[in-house]
């Protein structure tokens, strides 16, 4: 592998360097800040570029190394998810109140989903394709739970989130449990997606209360995804259609770079 010496290069050393720093540390939210001073001292292109089998000479080839980066972090996550360890749980009174909000519009620019029109669409790898009604989801059986979100943003909040099993209703729908992702629609036009492990996790639920009232519109109504094993991003509001599948979906903020796997 030829690495050329960083005066010939058209990119600018140190930003890419502090790049690859922080896609590390962005995909570790556990990183230390001592860890991360090393990292950014101890790094070289030279370092980056064995790493990721890229000759870092332009912009598309440092592209393609901080890309790796974030894809050999999803799979290093992704062999250290343990599907049985459980997230910390909290009393009720260690709830954040108010509960922050957060979307990538301000908080006047809520959407408002109508609850008599409202259909959940399951499509993709899954036997039964047809479409939930809120009245349906409720029926199933219900659980609780009180975990910390945290956001990459800075904040973290600890909540009250009520719903459905997720491993359960994936299994109602006959979903491939094989499979590898599981993607969500917003009707806000927001997407995400996660692994299948992290979808049959015990704390991951499709949740339709927060504190014991129906999702107001802010926290997601008609449905959130809360999963206390993931970071804030990961968690979709609004949900409008889930799909099973084995083509890598990304997400709003995955395809900009955050790291996709965004354990917590
Ligand atoms: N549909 C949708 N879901 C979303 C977002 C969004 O903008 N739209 N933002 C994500 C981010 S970054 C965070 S931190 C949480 C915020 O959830 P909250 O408003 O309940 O605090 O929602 C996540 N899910
Ligand atoms: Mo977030």
């Amino acid at each position: 592998m030829k690495i050329m010496p960083a005066a010939h290069l058209d990119i600018d050393r140190d930003a890419v360097l502090k790049e690859a720093v922080d896609r590390i540390g962005r995909a570790d939210a556990c990183i230390s800040a001592q860890r991360r001073d090393f990292l950014r001292r101890s790094l070289t292109l030279g370092g980056l570029s064995l790493l990721t089998a890229c000759t870092l000479t332009d912009e598309r080839s440092v592209d393609m190394a901080l890309n790796g980066i974030s894809r050999m972090n999803d799979k290093v996550q992704g062999w250290l998810f343990d599907p049985d360890r459980l997230a910390p749980t909290y009393p009720e009174s260690a709830i954040t109140r108010p509960f922050p909000f957060n979307a990538y519009y301000g908080e006047d620019e809520v959407r408002k989903v109508e609850e008599s029109g409202y259909r959940l669409e399951v499509t993709g790898l899954v036997s039964d394709k047809r479409k939930w009604n809120l009245a349906a989801l409720r029926a199933m059986p219900q659980t609780d739970q009180i975990t910390r979100h945290i956001c990459v943003e800075g904040w973290s909040a600890i909540g009250r989130w009520g719903g459905v099993s997720f491993a359960g209703f994936l299994r109602q729908i006959g979903a491939d449990l094989s499979a590898k992702y599981v993607g969500f629609k917003c009707a806000d036009d927001y997407f995400t997606s996660i692994d299948m492990p992290t979808a049959l996790h015990p704390q991951t639920l499709l949740t339709l209360t927060y504190d014991g009232q129906p999702l107001p519109p802010k926290y997601g109504f008609p449905m959130k995804l809360r999963m206390p094993t993931k970071l804030g991003y990961k968690n979709p509001k609004h949900i409008q259609a889930i799909f099973v599948t084995n083509t890598y979906p990304g997400g709003y903020w995955e395809d900009q770079g955050y790291n996709w796997f965004g354990g917590s």
